[in-house]
């Protein structure tokens, strides 16, 4: 990591992939500058443009290295000396189920809550329900399997790589397709996630954007 220049964060306070790279430098205690990706920002918008093949954020600037992908981002702070141990484990087995987990939340969770919430983005008064529906079942079947695997995953205090991708994908996807009574500890684990110091961070600064959000954000959280 560069240590004449502090690191620099390319998102939005309402972006799920931002939070996630967010929890992790604030559980951290890494520093960096916020740099907000906004209309009013362009030359934020050309940074995001010119790091990855779809212009997506998060991006973290590390001088002239550019990192996209939120689970590179983190470990990218996992292999420095600071988060080193804490946001990945050193164990080679414990590192790889971290990672496969946070392949589900990215990939069945992240994912399905993200084509639903693009579905009405693309028509608020009349989405693709057939899409909407599919995305509706990846969602049912991704907390079932998740309400499973926490028998096995007590609530932490401690942030690691799954915490950082969970906490925004269930933030959300309860939004979207809430989390039934069947799935108590999913529900419980996701109110946790939500009182973790980071996350209620990200959390709050969303707070001034929830009237954007297109299925109307809920009252609550
Ligand atoms: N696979 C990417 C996904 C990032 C992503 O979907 N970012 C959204 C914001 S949450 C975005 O950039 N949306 C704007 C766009 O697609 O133009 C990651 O893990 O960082």
């Amino acid at each position: 990591m560069n240590d004449t220049s502090p690191l620099q964060l390319y998102g939005h306070p309402f972006s799920s992939y931002t939070w996630k790279a967010l929890i992790a430098l604030y559980a951290a205690e890494v520093p960096f500058t916020f740099q907000i990706v906004d209309p009013d920002h362009p030359e934020n918008i050309s940074v995001v443009q010119s790091a990855g093949p779809l212009g997506k954020f998060p991006v973290l600037a590390d001088g002239e290295n550019l990192l996209f992908e939120a689970t590179t981002i983190i470990e990218y702070l996992a292999s420095h000396q600071a988060a080193r141990q804490m946001l990945i484990p050193g164990d080679p087995d414990a590192a790889t189920g971290m990672r496969m987990l946070d392949r589900v939340f990215d990939n069945y969770v992240m994912n399905a809550m993200q084509d639903i919430v693009g579905a009405y983005l693309r028509d608020r008064e009349n989405p693709d329900m057939a899409l909407v529906t599919e995305a509706r079942e990846r969602l049912e079947r991704s907390y079932a399997w998740l309400e499973g695997w926490l028998r096995f995953y007590p609530p932490s205090d401690h942030v690691t790589l799954i915490e950082c991708a969970a906490a925004p994908a269930l933030f959300y996807a309860d939004w979207v397709h809430p989390i039934a009574d069947q799935f108590p500890r999913l529900r419980q684990w996701r109110a946790h996630l939500l009182s973790l110091p980071p996350v209620a961070r990200c959390v709050e600064d969303a707070r001034p954007y929830r009237a954007g959000f297109p299925l109307g954000a809920p009252d609550r959280d």
